[in-house]
């Protein structure tokens, strides 16, 4: 003979109600999963926006003449974790004659400076001007340019011209 044992009805209850516990917990965690990181990671995720912060002259390089040209950049990228970007950087004098460096940039932040100094490049009196162009090409390839016109005192060649990322 087979005995059958019998639940209370409690019991029943009892896993009734932790079903639903279990299934209003599933629901709160699937909401509250995808809201902050999905969107922060989908969205403005590659963009490049190039400043020229600040953009100066002095005696950098103790020279002893203030025939140096000192350039700020600024960088605001998206949400990666990676970046990699070029970017020429021109400086025109008022003549005419233009110097452009190159620059290569592995960033693992959003937000990046860049102290750029031209040593013993003002050579003339007048309005120079510095240009940049970027372009990043990871984790997208985008293109983004910035220019200040600025006029330091010129006229006293210092020596050769350098260019040093500082
Ligand atoms: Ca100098």
């Amino acid at each position: 003979m087979l005995a059958v044992k019998r639940r209370p009805e409690n019991s029943s209850k009892k896993v009734y109600m932790r079903v639903l516990l279990i299934c209003i917990t599933a629901l709160v965690l699937v909401a509250f999963s995808n809201v902050p990181t999905a969107s922060a990671y989908t969205q403005n995720s590659d963009y490049i926006n190039v400043i020229i912060y600040d953009a100066y002259y002095g005696d950098l390089d103790q020279g002893g003449v203030d025939n140096d040209i000192h350039v700020t950049l600024l960088f605001d990228l998206g949400y990666y974790a990676y970046y990699e970007i070029y970017y020429d950087i021109s400086l025109t004098l008022p003549s005419g004659l233009t110097y452009t460096y190159r620059v290569h940039v592995l960033a693992w932040y959003e937000h990046i400076r860049i102290d750029n100094e031209f040593l013993n490049h003002a050579t003339e009196a007048g309005d120079y001007k510095v240009e940049v162009v970027a372009l990043m090409v990871f984790p997208s390839v985008i293109l983004d340019s910035a220019s200040l016109v600025f006029d330091p005192p010129g006229g006293d060649g210092g020596g050769d011209p350098v260019f040093r990322v500082a």
